[in-house]
């Protein structure tokens, strides 16, 4: 982890500027040790609500501290960090929007193993450490926008893909990045049952063009709010591809690999018609169940906020990554 430059953002702990990565380290092996990493330590920042007075104290997921360079968040409004962390998509912990937060709490993402293969130069593995060590980490505010039609605005942490992919050299011929999730069904519900986990065949998968992996704004992220993510956002590391949507960014990502062929992706496989390979966000391509010319933006405001603004094509991206699909019949190519 580098030392925190630039202006801290108002919501970063104070921790942030005074804890270096060695002290983190021993602080959080010692805490350990001293058997308080569990429910309700000082490291549990988790949003979650505690039912205190039950005999039995529920399981709770742990985030801790990072160090970053932090973005400037003062000129966007953020979506609020515990709409971030309770309203999501993980089916392989049940798929109500609900369910992530409630079923991946004892989710154990440590020791975690990344492996980074296929057509390269130099294979690469990463385990728990190293991904918060091996890259340099900042700080960055996107839009998700879910093809489901909601919106979020969200301070993630990570690095970008390129990163990695120049350690790793791809080899000519590789023109593809398949990347897969944990298989694991003692921890992931969904993946034992097709009622639980909405009749995907895991493990999840998820594939990006090469020039798309290695593209500036592709962020392969270890957290969000100043802190390492919550299992319901895809702990330790997932992906985040800010003009497409929200299904693209994989989550929890236990394999990366360069191949020669469009690899197959999971909703793609579900539904061919309904999800393309691309799924860049696109106000003009209809899902075929419903529009996707506008959006809800979840904000602070409840129930009748009037929070409904006009999706933007590549979701406001265009800018920087319209030129990827020159030539291309986006109507064909969803
Ligand atoms: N492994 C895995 N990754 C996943 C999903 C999933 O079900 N399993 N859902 C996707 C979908 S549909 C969306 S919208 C985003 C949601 O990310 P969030 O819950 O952090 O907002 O994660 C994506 N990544
Ligand atoms: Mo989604």
């Amino acid at each position: 982890m580098t030392k925190n430059i630039g202006q801290p953002a108002s919501w970063q702990l104070a921790e942030n500027q005074v804890t270096d990565e060695a002290v983190y380290h021993s602080r959080r092996t010692l805490l350990k040790k001293l058997g308080f990493i569990g429910a309700g330590t000082l490291l549990s920042t988790n949003t979650q609500a505690i039912d205190w007075f039950s005999s039995k104290k529920p399981q709770v997921f742990n985030t801790s501290p990072l160090t970053f360079k932090a973005a400037d968040t003062s000129k966007q409004t953020l979506t609020p960090e515990s709409k971030v962390t309770s309203h999501n998509n993980f089916y392989e912990f049940g798929t109500g929007k609900s369910d992530p937060v409630k079923n991946a709490q004892s989710f154990n993402v440590d020791p975690w193993k990344l492996s980074i293969t296929g057509l390269v130069e130099q294979p690469i593995t990463l385990d728990y450490d190293d991904l918060f060590k091996r890259f340099t980490l900042e700080e960055r505010i996107y839009r998700l926008r879910c093809v489901e039609a909601w919106s979020m605005v969200i301070p993630w942490i990570g690095f970008p893909l390129a990163d990695i992919l120049k350690q790793a050299k791809p080899l000519s011929k590789a023109k593809y990045v398949a990347f897969e999730t944990l298989y694991d069904p003692k921890q992931m519900p969904g993946q034992n049952s097709r009622r639980i986990g909405g009749g995907i065949d895991y493990p999840y998968v998820e594939g990006l063009r090469l020039d798309e992996a290695t593209h500036p704004l592709t962020l392969m992220s270890v957290g969000l709010y100043g802190k390492t993510l919550p299992a319901q956002n895809g702990a330790p590391i997932r992906l985040v591809v800010p003009w497409k949507y929200g299904f693209k960014s994989i989550k929890s990502i236990v394999s990366i690999k360069l191949v020669d062929k469009m690899p197959p992706t999971t909703w793609n496989i579900l539904a061919p018609h309904e999800y393309g390979f691309y799924a860049n966000v696109n106000p003009e391509v209809d899902h075929p169940r419903w529009s996707q010319a506008s959006e809800r933006r979840i904000t602070t405001g409840g129930l009748f906020a009037r929070n409904r603004i006009d999706t933007l094509p590549f979701n406001g991206y265009a800018e920087q990554v319209a030129h990827l699909y020159k030539n291309m019949d986006l109507t064909k190519y969803f």
